[in-house]
């Protein structure tokens, strides 16, 4: 049986996390239109006759411009290594930019097995995939490059076999019922994170964290949760909360049903919002808002 951690690379946005969370076959990483979703390294777990293939979702491929995203960068060049494979996740759809090639080159210069995985085929021109596919080799790709859609669930069988084909033999590395390494209140905080992103825009969404006070079940089965919303400026905690605390309220909603969804029952949320200023220039409130940059 096959066993072993695959580490899911790309530049922001690509749809590594959606694919990790397709392949899983559950939601361990959340999504959204804009980088910088994913500040974490997060194990996918996937069990299958075949074997364990433990996916290692990483925030990506960043410039670094505070503390946050260079903690962000070190995360995904740490998890990169001490891995048996790697997964290069490419937007098809955004096409093939200067970069691309060196970046996938880079990647493979680790001496790791590595496919590409090239992703958002069912939003672009089928006839630009070979186009593509050319102008990476030419460019000096010399991996295995697959066409997929992860919302589509196009060609992910033969991008499986792949992976397996990419893993030594051995025993699962982690109990076959669990799908990710993190637990049920880090996804509580995930899921608020990622409303927020779905909600508002530039800055609001990139500067805020999220710290859960309280998670515990009631008698009747009720999951309470407290929660703050941390932002980094007092005129970003006035649109969070809005007119009459309608943004707010309608944010929290939109969190407390997926949460209820995520959880199977119902969910009672309290949000608070707070001012840490610039919490995303300073290591030490990074590492009190949960960023330790592990790996
Ligand atoms: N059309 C389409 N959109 C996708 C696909 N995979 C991801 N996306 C979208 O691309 C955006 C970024 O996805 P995400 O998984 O958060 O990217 P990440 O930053 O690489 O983890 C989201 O809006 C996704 O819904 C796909 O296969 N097809
Ligand atoms: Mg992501």
């Amino acid at each position: 049986m096959k066993s072993g951690t695959v580490a899911v690379i790309g530049k922001a946005n690509a749809g590594k996390s959606t694919l990790v969370n397709v392949l899983v076959g559950e939601k361990v990483a959340i999504v959204s239109p804009k980088p910088q979703t994913t500040r974490d390294r997060i194990l996918g777990i996937l069990n299958r006759e075949e074997g364990q293939i433990v996916f290692a979702d990483t925030p990506g491929i960043y410039r670094q411009r505070n503390e946050l995203t260079s903690l962000m960068m070190r995360t995904t060049e740490n998890t990169s290594r001490g891995v048996d494979a790697i997964l290069f996740v490419h937007d098809g759809h955004a096409g093939v930019k200067e970069d691309d090639a060196a970046l996938m080159k880079k990647y493979a210069a680790l001496g790791l097995p590595m496919i590409v995985a090239y992703t958002k085929i069912d939003i672009m021109p089928e006839e630009r995939i070979p186009e593509d596919i050319k102008t990476l080799y030419e460019a000096g790709v010399v991996q295995d490059i697959y066409p997929i859609s992860a919302r589509k669930g196009k060609n992910l069988k033969r991008l499986l076999a792949a992976i397996y084909g990419m893993l030594p033999e051995g025993e699962p590395l982690y109990p076959e019922n669990m799908v990710s390494d993190k637990g049920e209140k880090f996804m509580i905080a995930e899921i608020m994170r990622e409303k927020i992103l779905l909600k508002y825009d530039k800055e609001i969404p990139h500067g805020a964290a999220i710290v859960v006070n309280r998670f515990e079940t009631r008698e009747d089965g009720v999951a309470v949760v407290d929660l703050d919303i941390v932002c980094e400026k007092r005129n970003h905690k006035a649109i969070l909360i809005g007119k009459q605390g309608r943004a707010l309220k309608e944010t929290a909603s939109f969190a407390r049903q997926d949460m209820e969804k995520f959880l199977g029952r119902k969910v009672f949320l309290t949000v608070y919002v707070k001012v840490r200023e610039d919490w995303r220039d300073k290591g030490k409130m990074l590492r009190e808002l949960g960023y330790s940059g592990e790996e």
